[in-house]
């Protein structure tokens, strides 16, 4: 029996891992106490991974399509056959001087850079992943406004209120189990936790307050608490004059009109809970924090929305501070750089890895918006000879996935090839004419890490604890082989043996390199400066230095490049932004954002269509549960024991009126935008937990392929969810559509798409 530290990947929070393996079969699963994120916990899913390795459906061989595409028949094919019929198409893409005809989807990539050597190395700009689905917004903000990171830490552990807009993270969250232990840390001691939520979520079910409010006016709610602040001078002053770009009497005017009477006749929140709540935060900063997610920025405002949520922290000063709203590096690269040789980014820029209109998005984040790529193939906007998918279930996942999706790559005019690679049998893999068998992630090579709310950079190792079955390969391995068999320019990129040398290699960058992760899982790096706010803490320069310099505005340059800001005589580093101070305004962007983002700070922009009519619409929201990942846990019955269907929530009150009882089979059809008569249907769940306005449905289930235990359960809400892109933040609007919900529907259960 041995015992083997590697990586979670059963969703994207990667907890450090043990797994207890006898005989070549995983016995159990359990967290690694060495990892300074996550603790020593797993979460369910986690522990359920044995499942997902030993899924009787899993993909074992490459298999080419012998029928139509997306007949389902298949015939196994060798490894030889697969990679040279893929390296001729990438050849002939290469030759025929359009490489960025080639284009790789994908989901969950936590190879952290090598997806990016092969195509960079192919000369395709076309590596496209969810980004644009899943936080695009949320990170557009935080980037444009703080520059050092696109994701915020906040120092729960030792907060003493923590404003929560739209986060789910007892339940979800990019930092779930490593955020849930320091927000119960802090409550033991007397901290609150106040949850906005359109349903009472898990995480506002264990807040001291649910709040809920009318879809996508988070933002409007976060400007009027910052209206009382300012008004009632409970702000940080000294930050906002000399850490931010806009002097307080901006602030004031940008804030005048958000009033709380506004924001409570938008979002149903009574104006004198936003005054209480924004007096609260005033009083227990610099202890206090927001925290948000796709309940506040997965919609067609959200950019706005984030703004207005991250700048409450400028306003109290709770920026950098203990117990405060935090930021520090994720990503592992920065611990630990690729090794070489490192392929230049291509210069090309394509309509698909820079969609036209969002010139805002493709500056700050270019390549990330997904929401436009389905469309624009249909529509011949764009088009590609090649088309990878790795680890990604677009059918599933891509509003409208199960229909203007799903007919996208069954076309073969607008796909001309299409090779998956997954591990499953998923609803990407029927559309694919070559399918090559990936090793999961407890059968392969990692290196990875995540924003770390010990504030403790580290390096964690993802390495085999099983061999995989049948064919199956570590994605390294894959892309490897392919890239030597097209030419010699791609090949040299690769000249390593196999994925465990190419970690070995990488993991030198750490002490005690490959052989100590093997054994702790882990390495933890020791911050310098851990009581100081990032934007404080020194930079090793001197005035003094011949090459440099200090502009008018306090920016400390070193050979032209900006390395600090001059405050109060001594050089500290301020934030990564063009004048190292908090962004309130755009001011750097005025060629690519209309003029209000450049002379104002963030404002409220209500979502372009009309919400709700009568007794029958609703605002449409998904959301995801504890024990599942967005759709590729539905074949782990551990996890399906717990929660293996997805009904509509619906308030008790809204059913009554039309009629609809507990377990009912209801008909959802889309009246806004873009009517769309034809309906799904699902189980009704009367619930007091739901907004009046609001029906809710898990985003997890509604699989027709995935195998046996997936199958048929439950139902796909991206039928009814429009392509929908918020045009400054480049993120999907999840959660803005208006559905008709129809009572006495028939019964039905079998079709699911
Ligand atoms: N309605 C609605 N839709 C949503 C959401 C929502 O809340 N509501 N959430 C959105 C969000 S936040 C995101 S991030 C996206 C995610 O959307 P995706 O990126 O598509 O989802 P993933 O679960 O990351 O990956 C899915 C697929 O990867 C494949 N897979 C699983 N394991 C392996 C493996 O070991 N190797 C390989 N090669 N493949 C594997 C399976 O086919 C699985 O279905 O979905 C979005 N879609
Ligand atoms: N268990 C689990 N964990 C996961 C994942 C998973 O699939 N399952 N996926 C990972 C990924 S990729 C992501 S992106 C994160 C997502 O993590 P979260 O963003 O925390 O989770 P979601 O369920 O997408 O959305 C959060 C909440 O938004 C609410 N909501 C909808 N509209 C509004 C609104 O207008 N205002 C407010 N205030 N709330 C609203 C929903 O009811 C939901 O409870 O989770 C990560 N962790
Ligand atoms: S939160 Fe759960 S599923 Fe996600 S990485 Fe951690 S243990 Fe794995
Ligand atoms: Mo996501």
């Amino acid at each position: 029996m041995k015992r083997i530290p590697t990586l979670c990947l059963n969703c994207s929070t990667v907890c450090g891992m043990v797994a207890t393996v006898d005989g070549g079969r995983i016995l159990k699963l359990e967290g690694n106490p060495r990892d300074p994120n996550s603790r020593g916990k797993l979460c369910a899913k986690g522990q359920a991974a044995i499942n997902m390795v030993e899924d009787p459906d899993r993909l074992r061989y490459p298999l080419k399509r012998v029928g139509r595409r997306g007949s389902g028949q298949w015939q196994r094919i060798s490894w030889q056959e697969a990679v040279d019929t893929i390296a001729e198409r990438l050849r002939r893409a290469r030759e025929a001087g359009h490489p960025e005809r080639v284009m790789l989807q994908y989901g969950r990539d936590r190879t952290n850079g090598f997806l990016d050597r092969f195509m960079d190395a192919l000369g395709s700009p076309n590596k496209l992943g969810h980004r644009g689905l899943c936080s695009l917004n949320k990170r557009m903000a935080i980037r444009a406004m703080i520059g050092d990171t696109d994701w915020d830490t906040a120092d729960f552990a030792h907060a003493r209120l923590i404003l929560n807009f739209g986060s789910n993270f007892f339940e979800a969250h990019q930092g779930h189990v490593a955020m849930v232990q320091r927000v119960q840390e802090a409550r033991r001691q007397g901290a609150r936790l106040v949850t906005f939520d359109v349903r009472l979520s898990n995480t506002a079910a264990k807040s001291d307050e649910w709040i809920p409010l009318i879809p996508g006016t988070d933002g409007l709610v976060a400007l009027a608490m910052g209206q009382v602040m300012l008004e009632e001078n409970l702000v940080d002053i000294a930050f906002l004059e000399e850490w931010t770009n806009a002097p307080v009497a901006v602030w004031k005017a940008s804030y005048r009109n958000f009033t709380p009477e506004w924001a409570a006749e938008e979002s149903g929140v009574p104006a004198e809970t936003i005054r209480r709540l924004a007096r609260e935060f005033a009083k227990a900063a610099p202890q206090a924090t927001t925290v948000s997610n796709r309940g506040a920025h997965a919609h067609e405002n959200g950019f706005d929305n984030e703004r207005a949520i991250v700048a409450l922290n400028a306003l109290a000063g709770t920026i950098g501070q203990r117990g405060g709203w935090n930021y520090t590096p994720g990503d592992v690269n920065q611990l630990a750089p690729q090794p070489g040789p490192v392929p230049p980014r291509p210069r090309i820029e394509t309509p698909l890895s820079h969609p036209p209109g969002f010139g805002f998005a493709n500056r700050l984040y270019p390549r990330a918006i997904s929401s436009t790529i389905y469309p624009d193939l249909q529509d011949g906007r764009v088009s590609i000879e090649v088309l990878i998918s790795y680890y990604v279930n677009a059918p599933m996942s891509w509003p409208e996935g199960p229909d203007l999706v799903r007919e996208t790559l069954l076309d073969e005019t607008r796909i001309p090839f299409h090779v998956a690679i997954d591990a499953f049998p998923s609803e990407t893999v029927e559309t694919a004419d070559l399918v090559l068998p990936d090793a999961t992630f407890l059968e392969r090579w990692d290196l990875d890490a995540r924003n770390s709310y010990s504030y403790a950079p580290y390096v964690g190792l993802r390495q085999p604890v099983v061999a995989p079955p049948g064919e199956c390969r570590d994605i390294r391995d894959i892309l490897s082989t392919i890239a030597r068999s097209v030419d010699e320019t791609t090949a040299a990129y690769f000249p390593y043996e196999s994925a465990e040398s190419f970690v070995r290699a990488w993991a030198e960058a750490v002490p005690g390199g490959l052989e100590a992760l093997q054994k702790e899982g882990i390495w933890v790096s020791e911050p310098k400066y851990r009581d100081l706010p990032p934007f404080l803490r020194p930079v090793e320069v001197s005035l003094d230095e011949a090459d440099v310099a200090v502009d008018e505005r306090g920016v400390v340059t070193r050979r032209g490049t900006p390395v600090g800001r001059l405050s109060r005589g001594q050089v500290v580093q301020g934030f990564n932004t063009p004048d190292r101070r908090f962004q309130f305004l755009l001011a750097d962007y005025a060629d690519v954002l209309p003029a209000p983002y450049v002379h104002t700070g963030p404002q409220y922009r209500p979502i372009s269509v009309e919400g709700p009519r009568q007794d029958d619409e609703f605002y449409l929201v998904s959301f995801k549960w504890n024990v599942h990942t967005q759709s590729r846990t539905a074949n782990q019955p551990w996890l399906t024991d717990i929660v293996g269907d997805n009904p509509c929530w619906i308030h008790p009150e809204a059913a009554r009126k039309l009629g609809i009882q507990e377990g009912d089979w209801v008909g959802l059809s889309r009246v806004r935008p873009r009517p769309r008569p034809d309906e799904i249907r699902a189980r009704a769940h009367l619930t007091p937990a739901t907004h009046r306005k609001v029906v809710a449905i898990s985003a997890s289930f509604g699989h027709w392929q995935y195998g046996r235990n997936a199958k048929g359960r439950g139902v796909n809400p991206n039928r009814l969810i429009p392509a929908w892109t918020d045009p400054v933040g480049g993120g999907q609007a999840w959660n803005d559509t208006i559905v008709r919900v129809r009572g006495n529907g028939r019964p039905g259960g079998e079709g699911t798409r």
